[in-house]
């Protein structure tokens, strides 16, 4: 393990640009439950049957229901320590971290997550590639209700929520199984794997288009290396697999630095 941990920190301190993919694995040492993990399931149904625009459209308050009781477990939750090792390498200082020779290195980080954890522990250059539990757009595709607001409230007293310009329901501002990404953050994701490392973190590597950065990642020369409790179908096909927690792996490599 300490050689793998030294051979990717050697790597990132010799790198001008590091992007970072992240998935609900992150998220775990917060409480946050993750998708394919048992802590998944909510009242028996399988996250993809109800993270999809056919599922709202058949029952928007039970898949209201289903992202009311996420928010409600993410608002007692706080970043943790892999959080907080990104953020600081991201430039958005965390005192207890030290950044790794600022100034040179230009960091990007990709998220699966909808849960802001990365933003609440102040991480920049970030792109939410599927939106976030945190903001709502208008169902109804209103002009005024297209652009996500945000609502932090806890609990959500009317679910539905209604769009406060066209008073039609609203919807989670997240990215649904069969949606397309926001152009925007798609194109910021594609072009964050032209760089020297590209580090996978806490993702099953299952959903695409995410999956797939990290094999664009290689085609642009990038070392490529995975922090995961398990295999995944990455593991393979990265220079550095490294088997461990997210939140003890990354402090042990930002010590390295
Ligand atoms: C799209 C938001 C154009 C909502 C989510 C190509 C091939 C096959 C299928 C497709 C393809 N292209 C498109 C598709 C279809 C689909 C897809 O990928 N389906 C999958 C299910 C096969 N993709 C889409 O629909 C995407 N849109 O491509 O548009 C298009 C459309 C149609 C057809 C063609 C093209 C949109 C995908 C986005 C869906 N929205 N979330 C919400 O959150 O409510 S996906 C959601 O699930 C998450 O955001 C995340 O992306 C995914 C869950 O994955 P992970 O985050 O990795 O979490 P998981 O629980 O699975 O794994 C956790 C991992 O962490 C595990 O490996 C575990 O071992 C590890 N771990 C746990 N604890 C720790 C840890 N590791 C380290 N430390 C720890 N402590």
């Amino acid at each position: 393990m300490t050689d793998a941990l030294s051979t990717l920190a050697t790597r990132i301190t010799g790198a001008r640009r590091l992007t970072i993919l992240t998935g609900a694995g992150v998220s775990a040492a917060s409480g946050v439950p993750t998708f394919r993990g048992q802590d998944g399931l909510w009242r028996h149904h399988r996250p993809e049957d109800l993270a999809t625009p056919d599922a709202f459209a058949r029952d928007p308050r039970l898949v209201w229901e289903w992202y009311a009781w996420r928010r409600e477990l993410i608002a007692a939750c706080r970043p943790n320590a892999a959080h907080d090792v990104i953020a600081a390498w991201s430039g958005g200082a965390d005192p207890g971290v030290r950044p790794p020779h600022t100034g040179r290195l230009k960091v990007a980080v990709l998220t699966q997550n909808v849960d802001d954890l990365h933003l609440r522990a102040g991480t920049r250059n970030l792109v939410r590639m599927h939106g976030s539990i945190w903001e709502l757009s208008c169902w109804g595709r209103c002009a005024a209700g297209a652009a996500p607001w945000r609502d932090d409230r806890v609990p959500l007293t009317d679910l539905p929520p209604k769009c406060p310009h066209c008073g039609r329901i609203a919807r989670p501002a997240v990215v649904w199984v069969g949606e397309s990404l926001p152009a925007g953050d798609l194109d910021a994701a594609v072009r964050a794997t032209a760089c020297d490392v590209f580090l996978t973190v806490g993702t099953s590597a299952l959903v695409y288009p995410a999956a797939g950065l990290v094999h664009e990642a290689r085609q642009h020369g990038a070392f490529t290396a995975e922090i995961n409790l398990e295999e995944t179908p990455a593991s393979a096909a990265v220079d550095l697999a490294i088997h461990g927690a997210a939140e003890q792996i990354l402090p042990a490599i930002a010590r390295l630095l």
